[in-house]
């Protein structure tokens, strides 16, 4: 029988104290697997671990910033000794700053490198030794729209989003022979706080032109939610994808496919 269940396994999912990372964890603990979560500050682990009780699941919440190469090893040789050796990371903490390419200093182009793309090498490589001693792992990186697309403002993201799908397939490459499979994440356009900017109503209640935009680009004709994401992930995590390496599934209603609304 296919096997989506994730019992008895120990599952990383970095910055996740809401947004898309709350929603992936969350689906991995009702497929069985005992969640662990970190974020830069104590109030944001805070919060995540409140949510996730409120939602009946007993999370490992830890501070830890994943751009710091030292403060990630010692968090990940500090869960596998009060949790247990991981299973599965989702790497998904990340950021975006939307600046015009020639008004953007080199200092935020790395910030932004730094964490959605330095990062998920930082906490791939942390805990890839103890997948390897288990004979098993899975690694999903969360991708992006822009690690196929250009737009406006997102030159750091989309460079960095663009590598990590690269960094998707070497880990598989690398990998793929210790029984380690590591897929991507595409996500659509997703109404998280991260998005938030994009949707503002204007001041005269109509929709921000780039909500509109999106909602016209997406065959769905919808943002997407973090729920949307949940049954790729626990896919991607499961032994139902073990001969699935090195690829990355887009969840966006349908962007990708489409060339656009045809003019009336
Ligand atoms: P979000 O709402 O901004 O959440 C991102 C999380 O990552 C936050 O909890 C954030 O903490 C944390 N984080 C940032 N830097 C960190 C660091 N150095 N160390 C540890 N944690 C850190 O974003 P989201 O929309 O849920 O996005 C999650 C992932 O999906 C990101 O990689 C994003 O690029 C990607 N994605 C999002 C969309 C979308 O449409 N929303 C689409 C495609 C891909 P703070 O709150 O403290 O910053
Ligand atoms: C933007 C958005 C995107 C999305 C997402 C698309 O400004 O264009 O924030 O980059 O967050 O990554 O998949």
């Amino acid at each position: 029988m296919v096997n989506f269940s994730l019992e008895g396994k120990v599952a990383l999912v970095t910055g996740a104290s809401y947004g898309i990372g709350f929603a992936i964890a969350t689906a991995f603990a009702q497929a069985g697997a005992t969640i662990v979560f970190n974020d830069i500050k104590q109030e944001l682990v805070d919060k995540g671990l409140a949510a996730y009780k409120e939602k009946g699941i007993d999370a490992h919440g830890y501070v830890c910033d994943v751009t710091d190469e030292d403060a990630v090893n010692a968090f990940v040789a500090q869960v596998e000794k009060e949790v247990g050796v991981i299973d599965i990371l989702v790497n998904n903490a990340g950021i975006i700053k939307r600046i015009p390419m020639c008004e953007m200093s080199a200092a935020q182009f790395r910030q932004v490198i730094d964490v959605d793309l330095n990062a998920p090498f930082i906490v791939s490589k942390a805990v890839i030794p103890g997948m390897i001693k288990k004979g098993h792992g899975k690694i999903i990186n969360i991708c992006s729209m822009m690690s196929e697309l250009g737009r406006e403002t997102v030159s750091a993201y989309a460079a960095a989003k663009g590598g990590l799908k690269m960094l998707t397939r070497n880990i598989a490459s690398e990998y793929g022979e210790f029984n380690i499979q590591c897929n991507g994440i595409g996500p659509g356009y997703i109404a998280t706080p991260q998005t938030a900017p994009l949707r503002e109503r204007q001041a005269d209640g109509s929709r921000h032109p780039f909500d509109a935009f999106i909602v016209a680009k997406t065959p769905a004709a919808r943002w997407g939610t973090p729920e949307d994401l949940m049954g790729p992930a626990v896919f991607l995590a499961s032994d139902a994808s073990d001969f699935v390496n090195g690829h990355v599934l887009y969840v966006d209603g349908g962007i990708l496919a489409y060339i656009g609304k045809q003019p009336k």
